[in-house]
Formats: structure tokens, C-alpha cells, sequence
């Protein structure tokens, strides 16, 4: 079974790789210890994408912690997912990057890349087949935009058959952010147009608009944001994580998404919203899911689809529901907002079903859209 590699960068790429690998052992029954306590099948029947096993038959996820400075990787260590990671897999500097690009890319980065890169080709080495790579980094950070892009020119360069896939936080002046953030996001964006297969844009604007406007929190938190990025992350991965028709592994989601190389920079949406500490009572119906999903308010990036058109779309819907009735209502969807689509890409709509819904939800949504859209988000501010 082919495997994906996870390195996460910087204060807020540790912070959205720790959440990730929280939801992640959750669906798949993984404790602390990386003990399977599970009950389905389908939890652990494609358990080797993220995880590999020890001899002793625990689960180590197949993931490097990495920051320049040490607090972080520290927090990490002692949070309660420690002792899962691997113990070799933690690399820390000493000084930090202080949200200057350069320094996260030519100085205390560049110092620092071999001993990820060493442990990166073991991890390589330990999978049957390697697909690719991810990384969760933001833009606005030295460390995270810096090294985070000469990481990524590095695993081009070593490993051109494998896809590189990123989770990238764009800043926001509404969130604290430095005075540099929007130079860095622009230093890194220049480098990922050309040197990654699939960018997520992660974008604490419309995390904040969403965590303020729809889930009314006054003051929302990084807790708050990274609760919205875990939802969205645990969703655009279901398809690589469980059985399934569509998109089962990160070459076959790009060549079904990305028609241009350049034009991979995409935008998540997730139904429904909830808060930290909400609980989804009722179950969403098919046709409130489709709904929500492509709602403007909806999306992880803060531009709106209905100002560009859809190169292409992939929807997860998962929970127990009648894979005929999302074909139906997907299909509607697009029929009526047909000039929301490119023309000139037949069949550029695919949607799956995933029987196990996300944690302490019945039923859930995820869209991923190639949408020339994304360009309202380029004037990065
Ligand atoms: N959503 C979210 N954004 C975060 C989080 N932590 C930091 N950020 C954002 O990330 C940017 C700052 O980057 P950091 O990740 O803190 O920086 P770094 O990569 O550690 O780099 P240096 O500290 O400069 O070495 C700002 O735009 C913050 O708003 C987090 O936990 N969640
Ligand atoms: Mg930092």
C-alpha cells in the first residue's frame, strides 16, 4: 500500500499537525500509545497510509516534527500525542526565524535541512511504496514560509516522482500577525506556483470570518481557527485514509484535479460548522450538506467562487446516506449554477461516500474547488 509522508513546520504547522494527528488517530482507533482499539474494518484497513507499524505492533505515524526554534517541538513532546510520534523524528533550532523569511530559507533553515532531509529518506525507506509528501506550514511565519519552501525545493529535487502536497495558513491582519507576514507569503507563493503538486489554501481571514460571523465567537482563538483547519484537514484526507472509488491516492486526486501544474492552489469547504465544544445533534439531510458546501461562507479561503468559475470540484460527503441521492443532488447543483464551471473540462464534478463520518458528527461534507477565484486572495494583505 503506497504511504504519505507528514512534516510540519513552525509554531503554526505543529499546531495543525498536532490537531491533524489527534482527528486522524480518533477516526482510525489509535490511542496514545498507538494501540488500534477500534471496531470497523474499514478503520484500519488502509492504516499504512499514515502510520507505520513498530515490531512490538503499535502505530508510529509516518510524520517529522520540525521548527527552528525549540519551544514548539517541545509543546509537541509534552502534549498527549508525544509519545506516539517517533522519538528521532523531532528537530528543532535554537534561535527561530523571527518571521524573516530569509533567515527560515538561507540561514538557521539551511542549517538545519540535511538532519530533515536524513530523516525524511528513512521514512521513505520504511514504506512499501512512498506517494508523496505533506507539509503544514503557514505563509506568514520565518520559519514556516522560509524553510517550509526550501523544504519543498529540496523534496522536488530528491524525490520528482512523488507529489508534493501542502496545508498552508495565509495570513491575516485580523489574526496577530507581523508586519512581514504578507512579503513572506509572497516569497513562498512565488516558489510553491512552480514547485508543488497541491496547495490547500488554509486562510486564518476566513477562519476568523467563520469562527466570528457563524459560530459567533467574539474572540476567536488559535484553538478556535485550528478546530475549523482539523475539520477540513480530517475531510479533504478521507478519500487517501479509507476504502473508496475516488481520488484514492494523492497522484490520482492530481491528475482528476489539476489540469494546469500551475493552477493547483485550492480551496476547501466543510459542512456543518461547528464550534470547539458543539455537538451536532441532528444529522444534516444530502440536500443541506450539498448547500452548505458551496456556500461562500463555507470556504477555508476567503474569496468567493461565484466570482470566478470551477476548473474542476471534488465533494466527500460522509455519515450514512444514499450515494444516489448525492449523485442527485451534486448533479442539480452544478446544473443550476452551470456558469459557475468551465465549459471546456466535461465531468470536472466528482463526488464520493464515505461511510464513517468525523468524530462527534452524524453526517459531514467536504468540497475541495479548483477555482480561478483564488486570485481575489492573491493580494495577500
Ligand atoms: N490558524 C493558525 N494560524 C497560526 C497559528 N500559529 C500561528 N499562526 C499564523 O501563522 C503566522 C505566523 O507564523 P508562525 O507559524 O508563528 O511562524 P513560524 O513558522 O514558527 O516562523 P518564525 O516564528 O518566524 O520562526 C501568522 O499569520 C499567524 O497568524 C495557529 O495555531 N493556527
Ligand atoms: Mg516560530
Amino acid at each position: 500500500m503506497s504511504s504519505i509522508i507528514h512534516i510540519q513546520v513552525g509554531q503554526c504547522g505543529n499546531a495543525i499537525g498536532e490537531k491533524f494527528w489527534k482527528v486522524i488517530c480518533d477516526e482510525h482507533g489509535i490511542d496514545q500509545a498507538g494501540n488500534y482499539y477500534g471496531d470497523n474494518n474499514l478503520q484500519h484497513e488502509r492504516i499504512n497510509v499514515y502510520f507505520r507499524q513498530s515490531n512490538k505492533g503499535t502505530h508510529i505515524p509516518r510524520a517529522i516534527v520540525v521548527d527552528l526554534e525549540p519551544g514548539t517541538v517541545q509543546s509537541v513532546k509534552c502534549g498527549p500525542l508525544g509519545q506516539l510520534f517517533s522519538q528521532d523524528n523531532f528537530v528543532h533550532g535554537s534561535t527561530g526565524a523571527g518571521k524573516n523569511w530569509a533567515k527560515g530559507r538561507y540561514n538557521e533553515g539551511a542549517e538545519l535541512v540535511d538532519i530533515v532531509l536524513d530523516l525524511l529518506r528513512k521514512e521513505v525507506e520504511n514504506c512499501d511504496f512512498c506517494q508523496g509528501i505533506q507539509l503544514t506550514h503557514s505563509l506568514g511565519g520565518g520559519t514556516g514560509s522560509g524553510m517550509g519552501t526550501l523544504l519543498i525545493s529540496k523534496f522536488e529535487e530528491e524525490y520528482p516522482d512523488k507529489i508534493i502536497s501542502t496545508y498552508s495558513v495565509l495570513p491575516s491582519l485580523k489574526v496577530p500577525s507581523d508586519r512581514t507576514e504578507p512579503y513572506n507569503a509572497i516569497l513562498s507563493m512565488n516558489e510553491m506556483i512552480e514547485s508543488t503538486h497541491q496547495t490547500y489554501c488554509i486562510d486564518n481571514e476566513a477562519l476568523y470570518d467563520i469562527s466570528f460571523r457563524t459560530l459567533k465567537i467574539t474572540l476567536p482563538t488559535y484553538g478556535d481557527l485550528n478546530h475549523l483547519v482539523s475539520l477540513t484537514m480530517s475531510g479533504v484526507t478521507t478519500c487517501l485514509r479509507f476504502p473508496g472509488q475516488l481520488n484514492g491516492n494523492l497522484r490520482k486526486f492530481s491528475v482528476n484535479m489539476i489540469p494546469f501544474p500551475r493552477q493547483h492552489f485550492l480551496i476547501p469547504g466543510f459542512a456543518p460548522l461547528t464550534s470547539r465544544d458543539s455537538q451536532q445533534y441532528r444529522a444534516l439531510t444530502v440536500p443541506d450538506l450539498t448547500r452548505q458546501i458551496f456556500d461562500a461562507k463555507n470556504m477555508m479561503a476567503a474569496c468567493n467562487p461565484c466570482h470566478g468559475r470551477y476548473l474542476t470540484v471534488a465533494a466527500v460527503f460522509r455519515g450514512c446516506m444514499s450515494m444516489r441521492q448525492v449523485d442527485e443532488q451534486m448533479s442539480n447543483m452544478q446544473n443550476k449554477n452551470s456558469s459557475h464551471y468551465v465549459d471546456w473540462i466535461p465531468n470536472n464534478l466528482q463526488t464520493d461516500v464515505c461511510d464513517i463520518p468525523p468524530s462527534g458528527l452524524k453526517t459531514a461534507a467536504t468540497l475541495i474547488g479548483n477555482s480561478t477565484a483564488i486570485q481575489e486572495r492573491s493580494s495577500v494583505s
